[in-house]
């Protein structure tokens, strides 16, 4: 990528333009992703990778998007452990069967996702702007995995950590683990940047999310920058506002990507924060007039600065959304002028 606004600013720089994409940027409110969802699930679209790289770049098609979120799913790492998985209708993801203790999973194996690696390559072949690998955070996605599905707070889930945390522990570490070799899949198949969801973290109190979750995904920057130097690892982290600052403190990622709860133009203030941050519109903005979302968006960006800055939302996008108010906060973003700070 000569000139890509998205990296440029993920380096701390000053990008040419003011890079935008959205989280869940492909999905359910793009009329073009249900003619194709319409005829067949999910998991078909998941594992076939000329659907993947086509779904993919729809949002860069319709709305010049700076960057292209991968479609996958944070869930295929643990159906490549040997966890059965189906996505029901209105329901979301449900394991056959909970994880219980680590001899539950299988070790992992870049060939159960050969799909991945065919998928990335697709994607990459065709896109005009850089592709973002991803995975959830070992705590996210253990969560989903001990509980089985996403039940009530995951409480069952949460009840495994207070009977066994060191089975816990193991499950956890066993994650981190393979998630570093999940996104070697990916990194080595062309993804150019790094996101980590971290969509559960504001479950746990400080402490814990700073014992229990946040070392474990911690692993995982270190062994990615280690691997591979230069690609820029960006943290989503959702909930966790009233103690981010310790996370970052705690942190190498090389961006921030907090809910929109977290004022980011104070959390660049912290000697804590990244060069580089992203986010963090709150994403119902989007329902409002396209007047009232060009605003925010000019308001968010005035305040945040643009060097180092990709914008984004705070959270994924709503199914509803009508993807021409989307367009409106791209198109405010992109006709904002660019001043070095
Ligand atoms: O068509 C459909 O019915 C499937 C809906 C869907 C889609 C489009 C799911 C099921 N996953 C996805 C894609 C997806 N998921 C992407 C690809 C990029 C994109 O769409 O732009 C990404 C990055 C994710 C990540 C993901 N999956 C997260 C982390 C981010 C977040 O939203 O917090 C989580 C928690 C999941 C689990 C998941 N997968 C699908 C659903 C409905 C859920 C959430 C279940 C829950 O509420 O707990």
């Amino acid at each position: 990528m000569p000139d890509s606004p998205y990296l440029t600013a993920l380096a701390g720089g000053v990008p040419s333009r003011v890079p935008v994409w959205f989280m869940r940027q492909a999905g359910r409110y793009l009329p073009e992703y249900r003619a194709l969802r319409a005829e067949r699930t999910f998991e078909t679209m998941l594992h076939t990778p000329e659907l993947v790289a086509e779904v993919t770049l729809q949002p860069v098609t319709r709305l010049d998007v700076d960057a292209a979120i991968f479609f996958s799913d944070i869930l295929v790492l643990p159906e490549a452990l040997g966890m059965g998985l189906r996505y029901i209708e209105g329901q979301g993801p449900v394991f056959d069967e909970p994880v219980r203790r680590l001899a539950d999973l299988r070790p992992f194996e870049r060939d159960a996702v050969g799909f991945l690696g065919d998928g990335m390559r697709a994607t990459v072949a065709a896109s005009p702007v850089p592709v973002i690998g991803f995975a959830g955070t070992p705590w996210t996605v253990g969560l989903y995995m001990v509980e089985g599905s996403h039940g009530k707070d995951f409480l069952q889930a949460r009840k495994l950590l207070r009977e066994d945390p060191t089975r816990f522990g193991a499950i956890l570490d066993a994650v981190a683990d393979a998630t570093v070799e999940y996104l070697a899949v990916q990194l080595d198949a062309g993804a150019s940047a790094i996101q980590l969801f971290d969509s559960w973290g504001g479950l746990l109190d400080r402490d814990e999310h700073l014992a229990v979750a946040h070392p474990r995904t911690e692993r995982i920057v270190a062994a990615l920058h280690e691997r591979y130097p230069g690609v820029p690892v960006v943290l989503f982290s959702k909930g966790t506002g009233a103690y981010l600052d310790a996370i970052l403190e705690r942190s190498e990622a090389d961006a921030v990507n907090p809910d929109w709860t977290v004022d980011l133009a104070a959390l660049r203030g912290l000697t804590a924060c990244p060069d580089a941050v992203q986010g963090n519109l709150d994403p119902s903005l989007l329902f409002g007039p396209p007047e009232a979302i060009a605003a925010a968006v000019r308001d968010h960006v005035a305040r945040v600065g643009t060097t180092g800055l990709v914008l984004n939302t705070g959270h994924g996008l709503n199914p509803d959304l009508d993807p021409d108010r989307v367009l409106a906060a791209v198109q405010a973003a992109h006709a904002i002028e660019v001043t070095p700070a």
